[in-house]
């Protein structure tokens, strides 16, 4: 998964991250994005909010386990867990609903380690999501894994690796996001069997080493890679702070999105050499 890729890359993997990215599953990279960058995904984050609230009202409504989604017709939105609330806490897919985004796909500083931790030249996108994480209200995400969630979409599983791009400044307060370190190793591992419709998509803490979990605090504007199939999950958002991350998942060139009936090849602009 970690093979060198044949053009020379300004933002290409370390020795120490491609020996994380094989052993651990995972690798942060700080404060990549500065604040004036910030302030312009913050911004560009609270319209696509605007735009999912507005989009709702004419979406289809539904509920799974008791929590409340609407499919809205160029996104699905997850509202937050308590049946009060009208909070957004998911926005799936987002980067098409603002330019801001729709650039950040092609950004070398995501897009060059990404080709080398997939293995390939170039790279598409196959899903992204807005994870908001409200003061008080952010509730929090169960271990899991990524991959079983796609292989009904995909048979490719082991090469959708995510990278998270922080928002704001994340530490246990706030609920940062958790992986566990190593839990990648042995592909998708069995869900829980109980009466709910997604249990079956939350990792069995049989299954994996939970005493391996590592918090990835970290500042604002930093990146963390994690493998498809590296469990991770977070705790609710306890603080006056907010906690807002985007999840993008890239894939080999050349094919169509999970939720979007397109292809969007993601452009790096490699050095000459
Ligand atoms: O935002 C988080 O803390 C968890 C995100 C997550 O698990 C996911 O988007 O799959």
């Amino acid at each position: 998964m970690t093979s060198p890729t044949r053009k020379p890359r300004r933002y290409g993997l370390s020795a120490a991250e491609r020996r994380a990215w094989q052993d651990d599953g995972f690798f942060v990279r700080e404060s990549v994005f500065g604040a004036d960058e910030l302030e312009t995904l913050r911004a560009a984050g609270e319209q696509v909010v605007a735009r999912a609230e507005a989009d709702s009202t004419s979406g289809v409504g539904y509920e799974i386990d008791g929590n409340r989604y609407v499919d809205a017709a160029r996104e699905t939105i997850q509202y937050e867990h308590d049946p009060s609330s009208s909070t957004i806490r998911v926005i799936e897919p987002f980067h098409h609903l603002h330019p801001v985004f729709d650039r950040l796909i092609d950004d070398p500083r995501i897009v060059d380690p990404m080709c080398e931790v997939i293995g390939t030249d170039d790279v598409a996108l196959w899903t992204d999501k807005i994870n908001l994480k409200r003061p008080r209200e952010g509730s929090a995400f169960r271990w899991h894994q990524d991959s079983p969630y796609w292989t009904h979409a995909s048979d490719d599983v082991d090469r959708l690796p995510n990278v998270m791009v922080v928002l704001d400044d994340a530490d246990e307060g706030n609920g940062c996001f958790r992986v566990v370190r190593g839990s990648h190793k042995r592909g998708c591992l069995p869900g829980i069997q109980d009466e709910t419709t997604l249990g079956v998509l939350f990792t069995d803490p049989d299954h994996f080493d939970e005493s391996q979990q590592v918090p990835a605090v970290a500042p604002a504007g930093s990146l963390v890679f994690f493998s498809p199939h590296t469990v991770h999950g977070s705790q609710p958002n306890r603080s006056d702070r907010p906690r807002r991350a985007m999840v993008l998942t890239y894939q080999p060139p050349d094919r169509p999105m999970f939720k979007l009936p397109a292809t969007r090849n993601a452009g790096a602009a490699p050095l000459s050499g």
